[in-house]
């Protein structure tokens, strides 16, 4: 058999230890589920059918490990971690498990044998689309790493029926659809249905004084919602333990729907059932905007109560004091959509376990840790006082005393600034108020981290300043990082392969073992073995592209992509200016001599989002006249793939030459498509932002190019007044580009279709210092260029790039979580 093939990688059963389901019962296992779980003839059984019984048998081998995994941190008494996030976004688990448990040789001759291939079925698989981008991403690959690590933690969520939308692209403008993923059934999950927690929202605080004295809050009235647990698992890498992502289903309770039974309102008792059921319906599509409503606030609270309820019965049976509970728990929030969880527990310790307010802050700030995700102003949290008080009234009060306390103390620690006091309280006072939740989680948590050096610095030095003054010991930096296991041996199995016939598999977990692929750098002989992988995964999505797209593309054509959610801050705009620049530059002398290049461009815009939707269908425009311009042939080529998600990643990261990572300085915090591009052995083009300026550390300047301002200087232009039109008048290229577009060059059936584009970098002060980074940019792709000419020096960055990325390893992240923050150790 060819060596350098996926199915010999599937063969390498290192690490395998045996499973207590032997693997070589999997053909049986899955007739077996074919016919007992799924109740569908196993005689001929479809192909969906396969992928879910085939499922179902993995399930199986997954819950053996998780109880045995749930003994030894019972068994050891270890402290736990709990990640708490509105997000994940795991993707498909299918060739993941497979991974994990090494059995992917055993299932493709399973499947082999019933007439299958693992591809066709793997094909089958819809993934769970609970998040909106990066931030839910990082989250299931943090799950995947605290796996590897053994650590004792828990991820909680919500298990929502709708995830992120669909997204087609029709006459070239963004459509959603509902994403109904768990109409193929729910293979992968257990759900609790014996197992609920009763979560309550509304009412109103009466607050009474008990027999010795105390003052005390009830909560009365409101209206109670019950929450199921649905557990899915996640498989350390070969390592037998699994942890337990646990996801909450919003479930009507039964007590209200009786009493309506008795009183005849059976259609009431229904309809309350449906509202009740709303709360986990449907992921909120905004990245980095809060949506406000009502419902978004009830899935946060939803999320929190649950999981207090399931982490204060795990503690309870210790039968140890609460004083000890940060030795025990450490709580993470995933950005502060969770924060709410801080008022939470002191609600807890204080109405129900009645214990003093210091003691119960006490253990509260030892208790929580925050990660910040986002810089951008409109992206931090807050919620109208007015709204919070119907919502959770007994949570206002708890806030407004946290918040009392703070002013108190920061009074006395900074006497003689009083203007402090409402920049720092956790209330922002105004015609209408709102409570700040980054402050909450600020002056909650002992540990405040930011997710790339050059965020947390920022965090320090400006948006959270006077927080860093106050608390210095609590800030810090954990940079982010991918999973080698999904972003390399899953998506890439033959570059896989390759490394590992040269260094051996101690990558997979070990993943500064790439820098040993060093010295092949200079092998010509490594450089052609590399190149040709690399092409052939270029030829892969050059194939999917022509069945999606009806496009052709050349496959020796410099792979130019931009995948990420729509942002104005990310900049696809810039991009697309530029691709027009090219597309001028062979229109005035086709034998300009244009390296050919194909870009190609994938992502969803928030619904709501005027301007990023209106960019989405920008690029389809100015696609669809250069894709049709005879003059251009092969030299370029735009594409747009619909409906860009963890599947669809998975394709496109092996198949890239020159990754966009061009956000405007100072606005990305991180970035982890930087990294999985660049581990698969693609080029940065990208600016002095988020984890890029880490990456060009590790990769070194010579194998990643950085242009446009850097942060202090977008800062700098904009104090002193940045004025977008010197750069157009003084720009001819940039000038051509822009009459272009506001002239209807690309929207000949109406001109004015793409206006407001210009105008907003014309007339509108270009927030985004769009003019101002163009020259550069467009300077740094020409190197882009030449340096692609030459493929042996490309094959030389390239795997330059794949061997210096060890430092971006979630693994490496987790790591340093767990010792630095949560003082955990693996089980
Ligand atoms: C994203 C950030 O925009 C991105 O830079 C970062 O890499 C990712 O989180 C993971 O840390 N919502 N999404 C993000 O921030 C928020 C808020």
């Amino acid at each position: 058999m060819d060596s350098t093939t996926p199915e010999a990688l599937a063969g390498m059963r290192e690490t395998a230890s045996p499973a207590t389901l032997p693997a070589d019962t999997l053909k049986a296992d899955i007739l077996w589920h074919v016919l007992y779980s799924l109740g569908r003839d196993n005689e001929r059984p479809d192909r969906q059918t396969v992928f879910r019984a085939l499922a179902l048998a993995l399930r199986d081998r997954l819950v053996e490990k998780w109880i045995a995994s749930q003994r030894a941190i019972y068994a050891k008494s270890s402290k736990r971690v709990y990640y708490l996030s509105l997000e994940f976004l795991p993707g498909p688990f299918l060739r993941q498990n497979l991974i994990a448990l090494g059995l992917e040789k055993e299932a493709r001759d399973a499947l082999t044998e019933l007439g299958f291939t693992l591809d066709d079925v793997a094909g089958e698989e819809w993934e769970p689309g609970l998040g909106n981008g990066g931030l839910g991403r990082l989250a299931s690959c943090y799950l995947d790493s605290m796996a590897a690590l053994r650590l004792p933690a828990y991820g909680y969520g919500i298990r929502y029926a709708f995830g992120i939308f669909h997204q087609l692209i029709r006459d070239g403008q963004q459509v959603e659809r509902a994403d109904n993923w768990l109409r193929g059934g729910q293979h992968w999950e257990f759900e609790r249905t014996h197992y609920m927690h009763p979560v309550r929202f509304y009412g109103s605080v009466r607050e009474w004084v008990d027999e010795q004295g105390r003052l005390r809050h009830t909560l009365e009235g409101g209206s109670t919602v019950m929450a199921m647990a649905c557990d899915m698992f996640i498989p350390g890498y070969r390592n037998d333990y699994v942890l337990n992502m646990r996801l909450w289903a919003a479930k009507s309770s039964r007590e209200f729907e009786f009493s309506f039974f008795n009183t005849g309102d059976y259609i009431g008792a229904v309809e309350k059932k449906i509202r009740d059921e709303n709360i986990s319906m449907v992921l909120y599509p905004n990245d980095e905007a809060p949506e406000g409503k009502e419902l978004r606030l009830k899935q946060q609270f939803f999320l929190v109560s649950a999981t207090m309820q399931d982490i204060v019965r795990r503690f309870r049976k210790k039968g140890v004091a609460w004083d000890q509970f940060p030795r025990k728990n450490v709580i993470h929030l995933n950005e502060t959509h969770p924060a709410v969880a801080i008022p939470e527990l002191m609600r807890l310790l204080v109405d129900e376990e009645l214990l003093p307010w210091e003691e119960a802050w006490y253990i509260c700030v030892r208790t929580f840790a925050y990660t910040n995700h986002t810089v951008l102003p409109e992206a931090l949290e807050v919620w109208p006082e007015e709204l919070f008080r119907k919502v959770l009234p007994r949570h206002l009060q708890i806030i407004y005393e946290i918040n009392r306390r703070f002013l108190h103390d920061v009074r006395r620690q900074f006497p003689h600034d009083p203007g402090l006091l409402a920049r720092v309280s956790l209330i922002h006072e105004g015609e209408q108020r709102f409570v700040r939740m980054s402050h909450l989680a600020i002056v909650g948590s002992f540990s405040v981290n930011g997710v790339s050096a050059h965020h947390s610095n920022i965090i320090k030095e400006s948006i959270f300043n006077e927080f860093y003054k106050i608390f210095p010991e609590r800030f810090n930096n954990k940079t982010n990082g991918i999973t080698p296991r999904r972003w390399l041996r899953q998506c890439n199995p033959t570059l896989a392969w390759l490394i590992t016939e040269h260094i051996g598999t101690e990558w997979l977990t070990d993943l500064e073992q790439l820098k040993k692929l060093e010295p092949y750098a200079e092998s010509a002989g490594f450089q052609k073995a590399w190149m040709e992988v690399r092409l052939r995964n270029k030829q892969k999505l050059a194939e999917y592209i022509h069945a999606k797209n009806g496009i052709t593309i050349l496959p020796e054509s410099l792979y130019d992509v931009h995948v990420k959610r729509f942002h104005e801050y990310k900049r696809q705009l810039l991009n697309i200016l530029h691709v027009i620049t090219l597309y001028n530059r062979i229109r005035r002398d086709p034998d300009a001599g244009i390296v050919p290049r194909t870009f190609i461009f994938g992502g969803k815009a928030a619904p709501g989002y005027y301007m990023a939707k209106h960019i989405i269908q920008l690029i389809n425009a100015v696609g669809y006249t250069i894709n049709t311009d005879p003059r251009v042939g092969d030299m370029l080529k735009v594409v747009f793939l619909q409906n860009y998600c963890v599947t669809l990643a998975e394709r496109i990261m092996p198949a890239t030459d020159l990754s966009e990572q061009i956000s405007t300085a100072g606005m990305e915090a991180s970035g982890t498509g930087n990294m999985k591009f660049a581990l698969n052995g693609a080029i940065t083009i990208g600016t002095h932002d988020g984890a890029n300026i880490e990456m060009l550390e590790h990769v070194g300047d010579e194998n990643l190019f950085l242009f446009g301002l850097l942060s202090h200087e977008v800062e700098d232009l904009r104090r002193q007044g940045y004025n977008p039109r010197t750069f157009y008048e003084t720009d001819s290229e940039l000038r051509e580009v822009l009459d272009m577009i506001s002239g209807g060059y690309f929207s000949p059936g109406d001109p004015h279709m793409f206006r407001d584009i210009v105008e907003s970098l014309l007339n509108h002060g270009d927030r985004y210092m769009v003019l101002a980074d163009f020259r550069s940019y467009a300077y740094r792709q020409q190197d882009a260029a030449r340096a692609y000419l030459d493929q042996p020096g490309w094959a030389r960055r390239s795997m330059l790039n794949t061997a210096r990325m060890g430092f971006f390893s979630s693994d490496r992240s987790m790591g340093e979580y767990a010792r630095d923050i949560w003082g955990v150790e693996g089980v």
